[in-house]
C-alpha cells in the first residue's frame, strides 16, 4: 500500500517557483505543506495560488519537525545558509543549480550534509529533459560504441534579464546560469571530466560577468567535448531553450538538431526520432522544454527518497559538475588548461 505523501516546505517564490508549484500538484507521493519567501506578498500570494495551507517569512520554520523535505528555489548565495539550516534539522533537501557561487562553498555545503547524513539532491532538470533521457539510452545501448567526441551548444538572444535581473548583477554568470546545465550534461553523456580550457566574453554592455563562454573538455576516457553557452546570439527563430550539438562514437554519431530531434547515423543507415516536451495546462511556448522536465526532476527526488537509491544529481555527484564550472572559470582567468587535481 501507499504510505502518506512526503510533506515538503517550499522556500523562494520568485519567477521559476511557478514551475515547481505547478510541477509538485503532478509528483506522486508528495505534496507541498508550506511555503516561505521573505517577501510576505510573495509567500501569501503563493499559497493562495496554488492551495497552500500555510505560508511564512522566515525559513526557521523548516525546524518545526513537521516536514519530510524542502525545495529551496532562491538564488545561489543564499543556498548554504538555507542548507545549512535544512542540515540542522535533519530535512532532505532539493536544490535549484547552481548549488553556490564557487568550488569552496559547494565543497562546505556537501561535507556538512554528508557529515550530517542529510541528503542532498541539485534541481538539474536539462538532463531530465524527454530528450537528454532519449539520448543516454541510445548511448548506453551501444549502438554508436564508444564515445570519443561531444558538442553541446546553447547559444540565443533571450531577454532573461526582464525575468531574472540578479543576472545583470551576477559576477559568475553565464557559466553558472546555464553553463551548469551544459557540464552537467556533458558528463551524463560523455562521462567524467578531467580537464578544461575556456574563453569568456561579456557581449552585452552593462552586465557584470560574462555572457558567454566556450569551453573544451577532456573526458576520463580520453574523449574530447566542446561546451558553449551565450545570452548574445541573434538568430531568427530564437533557438531559446534548445541545447543542439553532436555525440559522436567509433560506430555512429547522434546529432542532437532543432525541434527536439535526435538523427542518429550508424552503419545501418540514419533515422530521426522526435522528443518533443510533453505540454500541459501551464506549460508555455518556448518554455515548454524546461517546463515538462521539472516534474521528472521532482518525481527522481520524491522516488530516491522513498526507496532510499542516491540521486543522479546528489551534491556529492554534482561537485564533480561544479569542479568544471570552477576549472573553467580558473582557465578563462589564466589562458591555460586547468586540470580538476588542481583544485579539489
Ligand atoms: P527569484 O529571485 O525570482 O526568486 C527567489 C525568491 O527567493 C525571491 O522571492 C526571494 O525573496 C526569495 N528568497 C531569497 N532568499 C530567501 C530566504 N533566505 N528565505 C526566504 N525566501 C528567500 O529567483 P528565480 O529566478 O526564481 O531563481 C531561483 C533559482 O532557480 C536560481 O538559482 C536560478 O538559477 C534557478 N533557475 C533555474 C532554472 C532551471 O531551468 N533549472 C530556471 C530559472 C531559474
Ligand atoms: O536561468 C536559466 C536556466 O537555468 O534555465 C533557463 C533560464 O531560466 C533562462 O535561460
Amino acid at each position: 500500500a501507499v504510505s502518506q505523501n512526503l510533506k515538503g516546505l517550499f522556500i523562494g517564490a520568485g519567477f521559476f517557483s511557478r514551475n515547481h508549484l505547478h510541477a509538485w500538484a503532478e509528483v506522486e507521493g508528495a505534496e507541498i505543506a508550506a511555503i516561505c519567501d521573505r517577501d510576505p506578498q510573495r509567500a501569501e500570494a503563493a499559497a493562495k495560488e496554488y492551495g497552500i495551507a500555510e505560508w511564512g517569512t522566515d525559513a526557521a520554520m523548516l525546524q518545526s519537525g513537521r516536514f519530510d523535505f524542502v525545495d529551496i528555489c532562491t538564488t545561489m548565495e543564499t543556498h548554504e545558509a538555507l542548507i545549512a539550516l535544512a542540515v540542522q534539522a535533519g530535512v532532505p533537501v532539493i536544490v535549484q543549480k547552481p548549488m553556490a557561487p564557487d568550488l569552496a562553498t559547494c565543497l562546505r555545503i556537501e561535507a556538512q550534509a554528508r557529515a550530517a547524513g542529510v541528503p542532498v539532491m541539485l534541481h538539474e532538470n536539462f538532463r531530465f529533459q524527454k530528450i537528454f533521457r532519449r539520448l543516454r539510452e541510445i548511448l548506453s545501448s551501444g549502438e554508436i560504441g564508444e564515445v570519443t567526441f561531444g558538442r553541446l551548444n546553447w547559444r540565443n538572444d533571450i531577454d532573461v534579464y526582464t525575468n531574472q535581473p540578479y543576472l545583470i548583477e551576477t559576477k559568475r554568470f553565464m557559466i553558472m546560469d546555464v553553463g551548469i546545465h551544459m557540464l552537467d550534461l556533458a558528463r551524463y553523456l560523455l562521462g567524467d571530466a578531467s580537464e578544461v580550457s575556456c574563453f569568456n566574453q561579456s557581449v552585452k554592455e552593462g552586465i557584470a560577468g560574462e555572457d558567454a563562454a566556450t569551453m573544451l573538455l577532456r573526458h576520463d576516457n580520453k574523449a574530447v567535448s566542446v561546451v558553449d553557452v551565450s545570452y548574445a546570439s541573434h538568430k531568427s527563430p530564437n533557438l531559446f531553450p534548445q541545447t543542439l550539438g553532436e555525440i559522436e562514437g567509433r560506430l555512429g554519431t547522434v546529432e542532437i538538431l532543432e525541434g527536439q530531434v535526435l538523427r542518429i547515423h550508424t552503419a545501418a543507415g540514419r533515422r530521426d526520432e522526435v522528443l518533443a516536451a510533453d505540454g500541459r495546462s501551464w506549460t508555455s511556448e518556448p518554455w515548454t522544454q524546461i517546463q515538462d522536465s521539472v516534474p521528472r526532476t521532482q518525481q527522481h527526488f520524491i522516488d530516491c527518497l522513498r526507496s532510499g537509491r542516491d540521486f543522479e544529481t546528489s551534491a556529492g555527484d554534482s561537485l564533480k559538475t561544479y569542479a568544471l564550472a570552477e576549472a573553467a572559470y580558473c582557465s578563462a582567468a589564466t589562458g591555460r588548461t586547468v586540470a580538476i587535481a588542481e583544485l579539489v
